[in-house]
C-alpha cells in the first residue's frame, strides 16, 4: 500500500534549539516508517523577516545538520532547502491571488510576529501563510505535522485548495490535514516562562540549541530564571518552574508529579543540576553528531542536492497542472 505523505518544515533563522526538537523534530524522526516524509529548510519564510545573508546561509546548512544528527534519513527522507525548488513561490504567487486579504487578516501569527509594526512589516510576513500553503499542497501531502500555534494556517491551506478546486470543479489540488504532535511540550524560555523558546531571542540563554556542549547546557540550566520560593512544584502560577519539570519529564519519561514528589525537602541546585545531567545524557549524541555533520559542508550540500532533485519531479508536476487549469501557456 502506498504512504500517506506528510510534509513539514523549520524556519532557517538561526541555530535549532530543544523546542524546535522536542516539538517537532522528534515527532518527525518516528515518522519516517510510516509516511512519505518532506521535510524542508523553509529558508523563503525566514526572509519575512530581515536576514544577514552569510546568517542565512550558516542557518540553511546548520539546520541541515541538526535535522540529520536528530536522526532524519536521506535515504528514508527528502530533505531540501525550500528556495531550490523553484515551484514554491510560483505556487504562492498564484494562491495569493485566490486568496481573499480578509483571510489573511485573521491570521494571529502575523499579528504576534508585527506587534504594533503592522505597518512597517513586510508584505512577506502577511502572506506567509499562503506561502506555507503553497508548500504544502505542491506535494500532494495528506498529512502537515504541526503544533497547536500552527492549525489555523492548516485551515487556510484547505480553505485555499478548496477555492482552487471549486472555481475548476474537480480535485485539483489534495486538501490537507493537520497531524497535531499528541501532548506535545511547548518548551518556554529559559529566561520568561511566558514566552516560548525561540531561535530569533536576543538572549542566548533563553535556549538551549542542539549544537551546544555539556557545559553550555549545564550553565545554562542553572542560570535558568526560577522564583523566590525554595520548593519545586508545579503551577500555573510558577511558569518558569513548570517549563523545567516538562523538560524533565520529556527526557525522563516521568510523570510531572513523581518527578514534584522526588524533589521534596530539596532546592533548586539539586533539580538544576539533575536536570542538566538529563537534558546533555540526551542531546549529548545529538551535539556531537550536529558538529560531525556541519564541519561536512560537502554532504551538507550533497544531501540538500538529492532532496532537491527529488522534491523538483513532484513540484513540477503539480505546478504544471495548476498553470494548464489557470490557463497560462507553460510553453
Ligand atoms: N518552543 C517551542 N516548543 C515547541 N515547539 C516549538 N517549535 C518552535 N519552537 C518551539 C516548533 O518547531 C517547528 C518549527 O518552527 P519554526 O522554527 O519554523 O518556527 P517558530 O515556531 O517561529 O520557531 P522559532 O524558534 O520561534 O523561530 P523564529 O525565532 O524564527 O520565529 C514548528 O512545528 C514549531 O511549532
Amino acid at each position: 500500500m502506498q504512504k500517506k505523505r506528510a510534509i513539514s518544515g523549520v524556519q532557517a533563522t538561526g541555530s535549532l534549539h530543544l523546542g524546535n526538537y522536542l516539538g517537532a523534530i522528534k515527532h518527525w524522526v518516528n515518522m519516517q516508517e510510516e509516511f512519505d516524509c518532506f521535510f524542508f529548510l523553509a529558508d523563503l519564510h525566514a526572509i519575512t523577516i530581515p536576514q544577514d545573508p552569510d546568517n542565512l546561509r550558516n542557518s540553511i546548512y546548520n539546520s541541515t545538520a541538526a535535522y540529520l544528527a536528530s536522526g532524519l534519513d536521506p535515504k528514508k527522507t527528502t530533505i531540501f532547502a525550500q528556495s531550490d525548488v523553484k515551484e514554491h513561490a510560483e505556487l504562492s504567487w498564484i494562491l495569493n491571488c485566490m486568496t481573499p486579504i480578509g483571510w489573511l487578516k485573521r491570521m494571529t501569527q502575523f499579528k504576534d510576529k508585527a506587534g504594533k509594526n503592522q505597518e512597517i512589516a513586510s508584505s512577506g510576513l502577511f502572506t506567509y501563510p499562503v506561502l506555507m500553503t503553497a508548500d504544502i499542497l505542491l506535494y500532494n501531502a495528506d498529512f502537515v505535522p504541526v503544533g497547536e500555534d500552527q492549525k489555523q494556517h492548516i485551515e487556510l491551506a484547505r480553505d485555499i485548495a478548496g477555492a482552487v478546486n471549486r472555481k475548476f470543479g474537480k480535485e485539483l489540488l489534495k486538501v490537507p490535514e493537520p497531524l497535531i504532535q499528541g501532548n506535545t511540550t511547548r518548551v518556554k524560555s529559559l529566561r520568561d516562562g511566558t514566552k516560548k523558546m525561540s531561535k530569533s531571542d536576543t538572549s542566548g540563554h533563553s535556549r538551549i540549541n542542539l549544537g551546544d556542549s555539556r557545559d553550555e547546557i549545564v550553565e545554562k540550566i542553572k542560570k535558568a530564571k526560577t522564583d523566590s520560593l525554595e520548593y519545586i512544584s508545579y503551577e500555573e502560577s510558577r511558569p518558569e518552574i513548570a517549563n523545567l519539570l516538562e523538560i524533565y519529564g520529556e527526557f525522563s519519561g516521568k510523570k510531572i508529579e513523581t518527578i514534584v514528589n522526588s524533589y521534596i525537602g530539596h532546592g533548586f541546585a539539586k533539580f538544576k543540576n539533575d536536570l542538566a545531567e538529563i537534558v546533555s545524557e540526551n542531546l549529548g549524541p545529538i551535539s556531537l553528531k550536529y558538529h560531525q555533520y556541519s564541519s561536512d559542508k560537502g554532504f551538507l550540500q550533497q544531501t540538500l542536492r538529492n532532496g532537491k532533485e527529488k522534491a523538483s519531479k513532484t513540484a513540477l508536476q503539480t505546478i504544471c497542472k495548476i498553470k494548464e487549469s489557470f490557463g497560462f501557456l507553460n510553453l
